[in-house]
């Protein structure tokens, strides 16, 4: 498994910065500590073609000038084009163990699951974290399952304890320490850092926050 620092994983697309320039919120949060990043251009108002390669690159110059993991989700051709540091995938996209195929041996793979038959079959594949969630109600995935809580996150922790778990949805500064408390080794985050009106202090806070729960504070 590669190791990845995940204690704030940064999710962004183009369209999620409703406060300015999404380059601009990236640089931000990057400033503020984010420790992982990964573009999810998707929906209705995603960029394609030329213009979500630009993007893609210009995202990744600034999480390689702060030493931060670039990872893209879905769109595994656009990661090997431009050599991004990993790709992510959901259940309904192509399948981890294709993934990890046309990506080799040395990008980190990440892959959502909602079980544990999900988790068990993304460890086989070669993913080197999963993604849980929602644990929280989100406004961010207009397709998103049930809320989940965390019950799955400490069920999955407990089988697979050296397999990383970042929760997703929801999840704020306020409220991360019960998904850490389950089990999580991280926490992904859209809109509490994009939809900030400072996105570098609320980067700070959430991992200031993850550092709490991890030394027991
Ligand atoms: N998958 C499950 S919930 C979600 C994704 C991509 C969106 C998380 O966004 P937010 O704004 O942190 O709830
Ligand atoms: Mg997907």
């Amino acid at each position: 498994m590669r190791d990845v620092d995940l204690r704030v994983y940064f999710i962004m697309g183009s369209f999620n910065a409703p406060n300015g320039d999404p380059l601009h919120v990236l640089e931000q949060a990057l400033k503020g500590g984010i420790t992982c990043f990964q573009l999810r251009e998707k929906g209705p108002d995603a960029l394609t073609g030329d213009e979500k390669t630009a993007f893609a690159k210009s995202c990744q110059r600034l999480c390689k000038a702060y030493g931060v993991p670039f990872i893209v989700n879905d769109d595994v051709e656009l990661a090997v084009l431009i050599d991004a540091d990993g790709v992510h995938v959901g259940q309904d996209d192509l399948s981890a163990s294709v993934v990890r195929r046309n990506i080799g041996e040395q990008k980190l793979l990440g892959v959502s699951v909602h079980s544990v038959f999900e988790a068990t079959s993304a460890l086989a594949a070669g993913a080197d974290y999963i993604g849980m969630g929602p644990v929280y109600e989100t406004v961010s995935k207009s397709d998103a399952k049930p809320v989940a809580g965390t019950a799955r996150i400490s069920e999955v922790a407990a089988i697979f304890p050296e397999l990383p778990i970042v929760g997703i949805g929801g999840i704020t500064a306020s409220n991360l320490d019960i998904v850490m408390n389950s089990g999580a080794t991280g926490v992904s985050i859209i809109s509490a850092i994009s939809g900030a009106e400072n996105p570098e202090a609320a980067a700070r806070s959430l991992l200031d926050a993850v550092q709490r729960v991890k030394v027991g504070i």
